[in-house]
């Protein structure tokens, strides 16, 4: 039997799990479609629990649709030592964001199962429902649940673009599971994934050390005017919420830049009311994404927000419904798990740095509650969130079998 040191992965059958994964809510251009909670989710994490119970892992899923499956240990009163990820996209997502950490802890459970290893600690792989938030917002919301951050009732009873509740396409797709969420422990989790940024691809690292992650607010806005003909009504006399949301948008990307290097600020999604080509629009939805590393200057910009857009609306003339939805402050993962993976990146020699992460991920939320880090790989162009996503199955390989081994290191 081989000393576990020298184990390593199959990142051939890695890479061949993500693209049968792929396959699943495909999107049109080469990436995946795959929103939470809708049919091809469940397809996606059905295939995930049978290649689980081809290994013989338990499944457990929790009231939030949060699925672990578990390997179990020499010692089965330990709390787990948990890795995965997520498996919903984004309406034009990739075949990497999320899909890689679950994957990767998978064949991590694989590696040990051919190897006929027994860890310490249990062993579990993890999906989490909704980490997105593009079809349910806010992101993260079921691993915020787990960590006590959302009350369930809150998070049952969002409604997506057609008024269906997240509870209710839960029951739908079969995946409202009976454990309470949050109910069973974590003794420590691991989450690989693409960086989602050019960083690593720059420095030409394969492996980032995540030690922490940025912060976020998230807002809706609601801007009304008034419809009225777009022939007939003199330039004065308009209310035009469209005008009005225009100049809030260049003022939240100013927001950003006022604040570089580090600031970033995005409208991602907007409707405009009536939409049609001849009707001044008297109400515009969008929303706001503004994100920072240091707490301080976020709570500076997110003050900036909740100023500048009901002024701009006075401006205007148009009422103004600003929501905030979000306060995600910034997070710092735990020594000890970054430690591991340290430790393992450097017995592997792979080419590695210590980084901050841009993008929010699960991980952001478990860290308040369980022993938390990450490990990031490359992704070509630092694209995400973008259906031409790649990523070099070598560096898939080499952060999983960093995986790997920061398990082996934590399990035992
Ligand atoms: O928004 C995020 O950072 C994550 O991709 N959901
Ligand atoms: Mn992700
Ligand atoms: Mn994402």
């Amino acid at each position: 039997m081989k000393a576990t040191t020298q184990l390593r992965v199959d990142g051939q059958r890695l890479w061949d799990s993500i693209m049968a994964m792929g396959e699943i809510g495909p999107g049109k251009h080469g990436g995946s479609s795959r929103l939470a909670l809708t049919d091809a989710d469940r397809e996606g994490r059905d295939l995930f629990v049978r290649w689980c119970e081809d290994i013989a892992c338990g499944i457990r899923v929790d009231d939030m649709g949060n699925i672990f499956a578990r390997r179990p240990g020499r010692n089965n009163d330990l709390p787990p030592i948990v890795a995965g990820s997520h498996l919903d996209t984004q309406p034009h997502g990739g075949k990497f964001d999320g899909i890689y950490g679950v994957l990767a802890a998978l064949e991590a459970v694989r590696t040990l199962h051919d190897n006929d290893v027994t860890t310490e600690a249990p062993l579990e792989v993890v999906v989490w429902t909704n980490e997105e938030g593009s079809r349910f917002a806010p992101a993260m919301i079921a691993s915020g649940v787990y960590a006590g951050l959302f009350a369930k009732d809150y998070a049952w009873a969002i409604t997506d673009s057609d008024g269906k509740s997240l509870g209710d396409e839960l029951e739908r797709i079969g995946y409202k599971g009976d454990m309470p969420c949050g109910e069973n422990r974590i003794g420590a989790l691991l989450e690989a994934h693409i960086e989602q940024g050019p960083i690593l691809e720059a420095d030409n690292h394969q492996i980032g050390v995540v030690v922490g992650a940025q912060g976020q607010h998230w807002y809706d806005v609601t801007l009304k005017g008034q419809d009225s003909h777009a022939g007939s009504t003199p330039m004065p006399g308009r209310r035009d919420a469209l005008v009005a949301a225009a100049e809030v948008i260049s003022t939240v990307q100013a927001l950003a830049l006022e604040h570089t290097p580090q600031a970033v600020s995005t409208v991602g999604e907007m409707e405009v009311r009536p939409n049609s080509r001849n009707t001044i629009p008297g109400e515009v939805f969008f929303t706001i994404d503004i994100r920072n590393p240091d707490e301080a200057v976020l709570a500076q910009m997110a003050a900036q927000t909740n100023a500048m857009v009901p002024a701009i609306a006075d401006k205007h003339g148009v009422e103004c419904e600003l929501v905030e939805i979000w306060d995600k402050p910034p997070v710092k993962f735990d020594p000890d798990c970054i430690a591991a993976v340290s430790k393992a990146t450097e017995a592997l020699g792979y080419a590695h740095q210590q980084m901050v992460s841009g993008a929010g991920h699960d991980a952001c939320q478990v860290c308040l509650v369980a022993p938390t880090s990450m490990i990031f790989v490359p992704c070509a162009g630092g694209l995400s969130h973008n259906e031409q996503e790649s990523a070099e199955p070598d560096d898939l390989e080499a952060g999983c079998n960093v995986l790997l081994h920061a398990m082996l290191a934590l399990a035992n």
